[in-house]
């Protein structure tokens, strides 16, 4: 580790340790109100709630493609098991010496063509909306490091960290167990109702942005600005949580993502409240953030 990776250390963690009391503050309070919609269930094999469109798109294309290949598999096993009865050894002693038959082939051609169109025709549009990303009425700038994330207001001069809870500290925060490996100290606070655009990048190696719950993923590449975008429906308003989702080293479990989706009432009020608690610190920042955020 060279000398400036250890100051720089050495300041973010000081900064973290100031912004961490302010934000904490802030998250806790508006933790209170709210119920956890995205999160993972023990046993269960289904999606997490979708409560973006893009989100239900993903999930009726999910179960549409399962009716495709449920048909697909049960018409090949029912093939095979008829061929195996009807062409094994003994019920078929001379088998047949053809080795084409174009309507067939053209019929095993032309079906799993007509299949892939049909199917590339509700996938796509769903691609399309999720990589056209619309006008944002909220930036929030994400920034993987190992291991955690940092999140930022460029239109608001707000940056903090989000560092994931110990099992100790979960109460403090108003978790509970099951919430561990899950939930952050501090957490994106995003309004719902309202077009929310992350720019996604990383400081170290590439992390990825994920919330099951919002049917986004975006990797976090060093040096790159990549973008997602979602918004959260109106009434959903809760606790969803998300993963790294691109392995980026040891700790890679332990750099969850929380978000808080709240009303634009809350969230203009939590803007207001970060942005003096902010002022009143003098926008402590770690020089390596100050770094990257100047080179853009
Ligand atoms: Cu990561």
């Amino acid at each position: 580790m060279t000398f400036r990776k250890t100051l720089s250390g050495l300041w973010a963690g000081i900064g973290a340790t100031l912004v961490a009391g302010a934000a904490a503050a802030q998250t806790a309070s508006l933790r209170e109100g709210l119920e956890i919609i995205g999160a993972p269930t023990p046993g269960a094999i289904g999606f997490q709630p979708g409560v973006t469109e893009v989100a239900r798109d993903i999930r009726a294309l999910d179960s549409f493609l399962l009716v495709i290949m449920t048909v697909i598999v049960l018409f090949v096993t029912a093939l095979l098991i008829w061929s195996m009865v009807r062409h094994n050894a003994r019920a078929n002693p001379k088998p047949a010496t053809f080795t084409h038959n174009t309507k067939i082939e053209v019929t095993w051609t032309v079906v799993p063509l007509v299949i892939l169109v049909v199917i590339g025709a509700f996938s796509l549009p769903v691609l399309f909306k999720q990589q056209t990303i619309p006008e944002a009425d909220v930036v929030v700038k994400a920034t993987g490091y190992q291991w955690y994330w940092g999140y930022e207001y460029p239109e608001h001069g707000i940056a903090y960290d989000s560092f994931m809870l110990q099992e100790d500290e979960l109460a403090e925060y108003g978790y509970g167990p099951d919430e561990h490996l899950l939930a952050t100290d501090t957490a994106m606070v995003v309004p719902t109702g309202a077009t929310v655009v992350v720019q996604v990048t990383a400081a170290d190696v590439i992390h990825s942005w994920t919330v099951p719950a919002f049917g986004v993923k975006q990797d976090g590449v060093p040096g790159r600005l990549a973008e997602l975008w979602f918004e959260v429906e109106v009434g959903q308003e809760g606790v969803y949580f998300g993963q790294c989702s691109e392995l980026c080293g040891v700790n890679h479990a332990y750099m969850p993502i929380t978000v808080f989706a709240v009303t634009q009432e809350e969230y203009d009020a939590w803007l207001a409240g970060e942005a003096q608690e902010f002022a009143s610190i003098g926008n402590m920042r770690a020089p390596g953030v100050i770094e990257l955020a100047s080179a853009e």
